[in-house]
């Protein structure tokens, strides 16, 4: 999958591209990140990328002009890079306070775009006629505020490359992870047997296969009850779920 991010601090995005599982997709080639910076597009001496406000008011406002044509250049990577770059196979995408809040079955959907831009905003924001002639979706991170959408973009395509065939190896819990089956995860325990004067569920420790699946699964129960009822509202057990709900409300 390729992405392009349009950005004024490139040097961010060291921290997706250079480490862990995300890192190791680009090493394996499984995802390509380009940043483009759109203080390259300036015609000006000071290659200023923002500007005061019409109708005034504090902070500074992103011109169109230079994102315009940063965002012409991403298209044509992507091209290059084998993208389909229409709406539905490759979009533009501005990370915003304004935007729709990102959620598991959204990212689901986004790795199967062959491609994606993302654009980041700083400052105030950017002016509308670029947004308006320019980006597919609009995306959050939620109600609190940041200082741009650097982060966003990254926890984006975090939590899109995760779910990218082969990318998380042979790691079963991409698929069987909290929010996937809709409920919190149980908790985990390892060496040693006692810690701070704790010991490890006994049940852990009895190789017993089926009495640790129901085990881990009553404690997603009791932490979803207890942490997030809207989960525990909408979730559905599968048929072997439902037995042990109703073995454990006997
Ligand atoms: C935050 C820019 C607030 C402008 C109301 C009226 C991208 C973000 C961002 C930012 C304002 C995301 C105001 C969650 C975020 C982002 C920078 C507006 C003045 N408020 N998801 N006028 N939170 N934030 N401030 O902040 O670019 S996705």
């Amino acid at each position: 999958m390729y992405f392009a991010v349009i950005t004024i601090f490139p040097e961010m995005f060291a921290a997706i591209r250079d480490f862990g599982i995300t890192g190791r997709a680009v090493t394996q080639q499984q995802v390509m990140i380009e940043c483009i910076n759109p203080r390259d597009y300036t015609t000006d001496n000071y290659r200023r990328i923002d500007e005061r406000p019409y109708g005034g008011g504090p902070g500074m406002v992103m011109m169109a002009q230079p994102l315009s044509q940063a965002i012409d250049d991403a298209k044509e990577q992507a091209r290059l890079h084998g993208c389909r770059t229409d709406s539905k196979h490759c979009p533009v995408v501005y990370l915003s306070p304004q935007g729709r809040t990102l959620s598991e079955d959204s990212v689901l959907e986004m790795a199967d775009y062959d491609g994606m831009i993302l654009l980041c905003g700083r400052y105030e924001g950017i002016d509308e006629r670029l947004l308006t002639q320019y980006v597919d979706l609009e995306i959050s991170l939620g109600d609190y505020v940041l200082t741009g959408g650097e982060l966003p973009a990254m926890v984006l395509m975090d939590s899109v490359i995760r779910r990218l065939p082969n990318v998380m190896g042979d790691d079963k819990s991409a698929v069987q992870d909290s929010f996937v089956d809709g409920l919190l995860d149980c908790p985990h325990y390892t060496k040693p047997h006692e810690f701070a004067g704790m010991a490890v569920p006994e049940v852990l420790l009895s190789g017993h296969h089926a009495n640790i699946a129901k085990w881990r699964f009553c404690q997603q129960v009791e932490r979803t009850k207890a942490r997030r009822p809207d989960l525990w509202q909408a979730f559905s057990p599968t048929a072997e779920q439902a037995r042990w709900l109703k073995e454990q409300s006997r």
